[in-house]
């Protein structure tokens, strides 16, 4: 079992954000190195490529959609690609626009396997605007809807089909900021979005714990969604949008080792990676590197055959 990298490296979905800078900083911060050195192999696939400038805001007032959708699609076939070779695709972001890429991605291998697809989305946002409740017009702030079927024509063109994705086969965890007409999509369509009161009542890793049982009762294909927004921002300051009242990074590396050691994982991105918006420290990159870590140690199928000696 392998696990391919896939960059991602823009701000289409929101423009100036910062997550352009992402994937670059996941390397430089020696990711691949560190987990060489535990006898994780991590094959980089290198980054997918689309267009440097948005597109200008359209008649639904949503900003750089055909752009955000052209990355989209060079996302979608770098996973693909990692799916098709019989990998696992870790996209790492860039915003989160970019989710509806690998999800496209996901849901097609899914589809072909025969497997019902579920998707775990950790963040401080559902990320389920349409063009009608979007306050702000980013895409990113509309990838799970536009997976689910709602949004714009472009959105909904990424993957093969429409939709891609089951709304009760989208669970959400850490969740704080929700616009209003966001919240009634999401009541409607029957999401299961765990908001902080709830995980602080519950526990994270007991949360996680029951999603997982009905992944894993389905026979799913699961794909994870890590938005860096999702830690609050003591452990997280180098984000886009950073909302206070947010996980712990020892909550999110305890869930996500569960994550890992049920072996479910067909697909997995960490997004909204902005370290450059964080002056002068390297906190967000650290935590996102323990993130990773956490979950890749926790995945015993990566250690079914044993590897061969690295030298050098
Ligand atoms: C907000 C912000 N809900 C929007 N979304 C963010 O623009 O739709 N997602 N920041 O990560
Ligand atoms: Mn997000
Ligand atoms: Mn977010
Ligand atoms: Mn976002």
């Amino acid at each position: 079992h392998w696990y391919g990298l896939v960059g991602a490296p823009t701000d289409i979905g929101n423009f100036g954000c910062g997550a352009a800078s992402g994937p670059a900083a996941l390397r430089a911060g020696g990711f691949l190195d560190r987990m060489r050195h535990q006898g994780i192999v991590v094959r980089d696939m290198g980054d997918a490529e689309g267009p440097a400038e948005g597109t200008g805001i359209g008649e639904h007032g949503i900003r750089h959609v055909e752009a955000t959708a052209a990355w989209c699609r060079a996302v979608r076939d770098g996973c693909g690609q990692v799916l098709a070779d019989g990998g696992t695709p870790l996209m790492v972001g860039g915003d989160h626009s970019l989710a509806l890429g690998s999800v496209a991605a996901a849901s097609a291998h899914a589809r072909k396997l025969g497997k019902p697809l579920h998707v775990f989305w950790f963040d401080a946002h559902p990320d389920f605007n349409t063009p009608d409740t979007s306050p702000s017009g980013n895409t990113h702030g509309m990838p799970m809807a536009a997976a689910c079927g709602m949004g714009h024509p472009e959105m909904l063109d990424v993957g093969a089909f429409t939709p891609l994705l089951h709304p009760h086969d989208l669970t959400q965890f850490g969740i704080r900021d929700v616009d209003h007409g966001e919240r009634a999509h999401l009541l409607r369509h029957g999401v299961r979005f765990h908001e902080m009161p709830e995980v602080r009542r519950a526990g994270l890793v007991s949360l996680v714990a029951e999603a997982l049982e009905r992944a894993e009762r389905a026979g799913a294909h699961l794909h994870v969604s890590f938005d860096m927004d999702a830690l609050d921002p003591e452990h997280a300051p180098g984000v886009g949008t950073p909302v206070p009242g947010g996980l712990t990074l020892d909550e999110s590396v305890a869930a996500l080792r569960l994550v890992g050691e049920s072996g479910l994982t067909g697909s997995f991105d960490l997004v909204e990676l902005a370290a450059v918006r964080e002056a002068g420290g390297s906190r967000t990159v650290q935590s996102a590197l323990e993130l990773l870590q956490a979950f890749l140690r926790a995945d015993r199928r990566l250690f079914v055959e044993p590897l061969a000696v690295r030298v050098a």
